[in-house]
């Protein structure tokens, strides 16, 4: 699912002004052609406003409902995203109220040419008209909270992973340890890589080929060994590897960024996960190795045969 393409959610103002305006416009071009109107044809420029407007708001109305996906339709890993770093029932209730005003704006429409039918001089239209407009703002106007959140949902959806349906592997470890070098490594990705902890802060996404097979790559954002107190970014990782990762290469630093008893730790926990899991230790080619420790880690790779390995296993 790309989420990229959500056009940015206008404000109330923006919606009438582009409405108003334009039946202003389409009126004042109607007029020009004639002199003095007779009272049916100023009615049919009232009808032309009134379609104007009403066409105007609803098609900005529904471009916002076509263009956010829909929410329970959407996996699980996605459904998790929303509901780690928005507010999965605010923002199902704003869509919802989306979809309750372009009704509103139907209704108005069809009730006010109702009205226009029953109408016989130019007094009567303005008033109509003036009833007309103010009817269409207040719907508009009414939504003025949820566009703004819809808006705010956007930014962030922005940021999320446009994660393809095929065999996928999660880099994970404590932050700084060497995640993303690896996936920078492994495809052609670029993932930042800093000498600081905390510099990946979303998902990272690469591929790499092996034979004719593409493999999805998720570098996540380093996370501390702390399930219970997660914020948002190390919850995002968590979920790359719960809803997403056929195999996770979990990656330990020898040279202690942060304590090797606590990356450990982070490493027994993915246990609970029942994945499968390579342990790649990176910094190899500076660092002299404890080869005891390492060999009490099942399923270590080395950087010449992550290949390999990960073709023997997906
Ligand atoms: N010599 C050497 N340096 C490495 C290796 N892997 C990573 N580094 C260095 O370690 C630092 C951290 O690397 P990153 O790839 O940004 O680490 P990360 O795990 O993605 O970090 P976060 O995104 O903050 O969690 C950078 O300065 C890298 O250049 C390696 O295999 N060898
Ligand atoms: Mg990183």
């Amino acid at each position: 699912m790309n989420f990229q393409n959500i056009r940015p959610v206008g404000k109330p103002d923006d919606f009438f002004d582009a409405a108003f305006s334009r039946a202003k416009k389409r009126a004042a071009q109607l007029r020009s052609k004639g002199k003095k109107l007779s009272s049916g044809q100023e009615k049919k420029i009232e009808y032309v406003r009134m379609d104007i407007i009403k066409d105007v708001l609803e098609s900005k109305l529904i471009d916002i409902l076509k263009d956010f996906p829909d929410i329970d339709s959407l996996n699980e890993f996605y459904q998790e995203l929303i509901r780690t770093t928005l507010n999965y029932v605010d923002l199902k209730k704003s869509l919802g109220a989306i979809n309750t005003s372009v009704r509103f704006v139907k209704k108005f429409h069809r009730d006010y040419i109702m009205k226009f039918k029953r109408a016989n001089n130019q007094k009567q239209y303005d008033k109509l008209r003036r009833e007309f407009y103010g009817k269409m703002s207040s719907v508009v106007k009414r939504i003025k909270n949820e566009l703004k959140y819809l808006e705010e949902c956007r930014r962030v959806m922005r940021t999320y992973p446009d994660v393809k349906d095929m065999k996928t592997i999660a880099i994970t470890g404590f932050p700084n340890v060497g995640k993303s070098t690896l996936l920078n490594k492994l495809s052609k990705a670029k993932g930042e890589v800093a000498v600081y902890a905390f510099t990946t802060k979303g998902l990272n996404l690469g591929y790499m080929k092996i034979d004719s097979r593409k493999i999805q790559l998720v570098d996540t954002p380093g996370t501390l060994d702390r399930l219970e107190k997660m914020n948002d970014i190390e919850r995002q990782a968590y979920l790359a590897i719960k809803y997403l990762a056929d195999l996770v290469i979990y990656v330990f630093d020898l040279s202690e960024p942060f304590p090797l008893k606590d990356q450990i730790k982070l490493y027994k926990r993915l246990k609970d996960e029942n994945k499968k899991v390579l342990v790649y230790f990176s910094k190899a080619d500076v660092l002299d190795l404890d080869m005891d420790l390492v060999k009490k880690y099942k399923g270590v790779v080395w950087a010449d045969d992550l290949k390999k390995k990960i073709k023997r296993i997906l």
